[in-house]
């Protein structure tokens, strides 16, 4: 049986291939991109999934149980090319639902995202079902994908599965195009030794997980059997919440040095739409979501992952 990673050289296909690797095996989980990082990588093949017939043709030759779609235009970058973002966020989806329809495959995981509310959403633990105005070409590709996701579920019965994913921390894989993105690039400007200007205002609260919470989320969704899940749109889904200022002062705890300016820009605009923090707790009560990284534990876990990777030379004490 075989897992597809479509996306799989992104933030999160990244570590989620190394984690479906060790629990099934190499020759288990094929991983497809649209660029192509080692050439002697044998499990992986060159895809645009925006092409139907190169999905079809890839589905035709690999028997394949788990589809998992982690390609996307994130939240900033889809903002400065609408109608493109727009085009690959939904036309892959599209692609998939309709070979998971023919029976090319079992299920499909598909991430959906915080970005789904809007302005007029409660902020403070947003509940499950609530307001939903996105006003970001991004969160509306996630929103329409969402309500495509159960359609699926409830006219074809295709086993879609969904969480609504949170800023994700990581240091394997940098982060491209998202409005979260600074919290990421706050670690790296704090090894190098250099202050950040960040994007973001100061206070402006976000929900975050460190990236081993996403992958143990999404892979527990993946596993839970059907009758339990009681959502087939996509399930919220929360660990931490922080500003950057709280951020910045998590770091400075290790790097006492460490500086950050503030210069909100567009992003700022995005991020002040969406919530603060999430109630997730069907989730919880479903599939028996829990996280494990708090805000200190991920800070540690960035600084010594980033450190061993890439700067040998700093020298901390946790
Ligand atoms: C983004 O910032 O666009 C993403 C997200 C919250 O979906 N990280």
């Amino acid at each position: 049986m075989k897992k597809v990673i479509i996306g799989a050289n992104g933030q999160i296909g990244t570590e989620l291939r190394q984690r479906l690797v060790q629990s099934y095996g190499h020759e288990a989980v094929l991983a497809a991109d649209i660029v192509r990082k080692d050439e002697a990588d044998k499990q992986f093949i060159l895809l645009d999934a925006t092409d139907a017939d190169a999905l079809r043709a890839l589905f035709a030759q690999t028997p394949v149980d788990d589809v998992y779609l982690m390609a996307a235009i994130l939240s900033a970058r889809a903002e400065q090319m609408p109608r493109k973002a727009w085009h690959i966020n939904m036309t892959i989806l599209h692609n998939l639902l309709e070979l998971g329809r023919e029976g090319f495959f079992q299920s499909l995981f598909w991430p959906s995202s915080i970005a789904v509310f809007g302005p007029h959403t409660p902020k403070e633990n947003t509940p499950q079902y609530t307001v939903m105005d996105p006003d970001t070409v991004y969160g509306i590709s996630k929103l329409a994908g969402e309500r495509w996701m159960e359609y699926y579920y409830e006219k074809y019965g295709l086993d879609v599965r969904s969480v609504r994913y949170p800023g994700i921390i990581s240091w394997k894989t940098r982060p491209g195009g998202g409005t979260t993105d600074y919290a990421v690039e706050m670690f790296h400007y704090a090894l190098r030794g250099e202050p950040y200007t960040c994007y973001i205002a100061p206070d402006e609260r976000l929900p975050m997980m460190y990236i081993d919470d996403a992958i143990d989320a999404t892979i527990r969704l993946m596993e839970a059997p059907a009758e339990r899940l009681s959502i087939r749109s996509s399930y919220n889904l929360a660990a931490v919440h922080f500003t950057p200022r709280e951020l910045e002062a998590a770091i400075r705890r290790y790097i006492p040095d460490f500086r950050v300016h503030y210069a909100p820009d567009f992003r700022e605009d995005i991020a002040r739409t969406w919530p603060d923090s999430i109630d997730d707790s069907t989730a919880r009560k479903d599939w028996q979501w829990h996280h494990r990284y708090d805000l200190d534990a991920m800070v540690r876990a960035m600084l010594a992952g980033l450190q061993k990777s890439r700067y040998p030379e700093v020298e901390l004490s946790f």
